[in-house]
C-alpha cells in the first residue's frame, strides 16, 4: 500500500480506526473523516509517532450532503487522487420492531449507511473512473444477507449496501476501478453502544459468553481486499465469528462449564 492514497469515514472508533491503523503500518497515506475530530487528532497523533506517513484529519458528518460535496471536491481539486475510499461510516438505532420504532432512528440510519455511502461515493467515484483506477470498499453487514427480529430498517440500511456495491461494480464495468464489501457479523465495537444509547449493561450483554470479531479481524480483511493486485476484485466478503455461524446460530459458553 506504500503512498496509496486510502480515505476511511468513521475513522475515529471501531473498525474505522482499526484500517486507519493498519493502513498506515502497510505505508498508505491517509485521510481520516469523522465527526468526532478530536479522537481523530489523537489516532493521528498516534499513528504519526509509528508510522512515517502523511496523515490529513477532517471532521465531517457523512449525513450533511454538501458538507461531503464541499469536501469531496477540495480533495479531489487539490490533485489529491483517492486510490482506496473506505467507506466505513455507519450505525444502528434501536432493535424494535418496525410497528413500534422510531422514524428519526430509521432516517438516521438511512442518511448514515445508505445516502452518506453515496455522497461520499458520488463525490470520489467519478475521479476513480477517469483514471481508470481506485477501489471502493464498503462496510456491509451480515445483516444485508439475512434480516433479524427488530433489525428491520438496519437491516434494509446493509441490504443497500449490498445491492449498490453489486450496482456500482457493473457500472464500472470495462474500467480499472475495484468495488467490494466487507461483510461482518458480530463484532465488539460502540455498535451496540450506539444501538442502545449508551445502555451499556444492554450492550455488554451483546458480546458475552463467546469471541466476537475484533475491529482489527475486520480490518486485516479490509487491507487484504485493498491490497490484492489489480486484476483481482474481491467483490464480497462475508465474516462471522467462529462462535457465530448465522444471526441465529450463535454459540455462547455455558458460564458453569468455565468453572
Ligand atoms: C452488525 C452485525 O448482527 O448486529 O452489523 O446486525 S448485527
Amino acid at each position: 500500500m506504500t503512498g496509496r492514497h486510502v480515505l476511511i469515514t468513521g475513522a475515529s472508533a471501531g473498525i474505522g480506526e482499526s484500517c486507519a491503523t493498519l493502513f498506515a503500518g502497510a505505508g498508505a497515506r491517509l485521510t481520516i473523516v469523522a465527526r468526532r475530530t478530536e479522537r481523530l487528532e489523537r489516532l493521528k497523533e498516534n499513528l504519526a509517532e509509528a508510522h512515517e506517513t502523511q496523515i490529513e484529519v477532517a471532521g465531517l458528518d457523512v449525513q450533511d450532503r454538501r458538507a461531503v460535496d464541499a469536501f469531496t471536491t477540495r480533495l479531489t481539486s487539490q490533485g489529491n487522487a483517492v486510490d482506496v475510499l473506505v467507506n466505513n461510516a455507519g450505525l444502528s438505532r434501536g432493535l424494535a420492531p418496525l410497528h413500534e420504532g422510531s422514524i428519526q432512528d430509521w432516517e438516521e440510519m438511512i442518511d448514515t449507511n445508505v445516502k452518506g455511502l453515496l455522497y461520499m461515493t458520488r463525490g470520489i467515484l467519478p475521479h476513480m473512473v477517469a483514471r481508470n483506477s481506485g477501489h471502493i470498499i464498503n462496510l456491509g453487514s451480515t445483516a444485508g444477507h439475512i434480516v433479524y427480529p427488530g433489525g428491520n430498517v438496519y437491516n434494509a440500511t446493509k441490504f443497500a449496501v449490498r445491492a449498490l456495491t453489486e450496482g456500482i461494480n457493473l457500472d464500472v464495468a470495462g474500467t480499472g476501478v475495484r468495488v467490494s464489501t466487507v461483510d461482518p457479523g458480530l463484532v465488539e465495537t460502540e455498535f451496540s453502544q450506539v444501538r442502545f444509547r449508551g445502555d451499556s449493561e444492554r450492550a455488554r450483554k451483546v458480546y458475552e459468553g463467546y469471541t466476537p470479531l475484533s475491529p482489527e479481524d475486520i480490518a486485516q480483511v479490509v487491507l487484504f481486499v485493498a491490497a490484492a493486485p489489480a486484476h483481482v476484485n474481491i467483490l464480497q466478503t462475508v465474516v462471522y465469528p467462529t462462535d457465530q455461524r448465522s444471526p441465529y446460530v450463535l454459540h455462547r459458553h455455558d458460564p458453569e462449564d468455565d468453572g
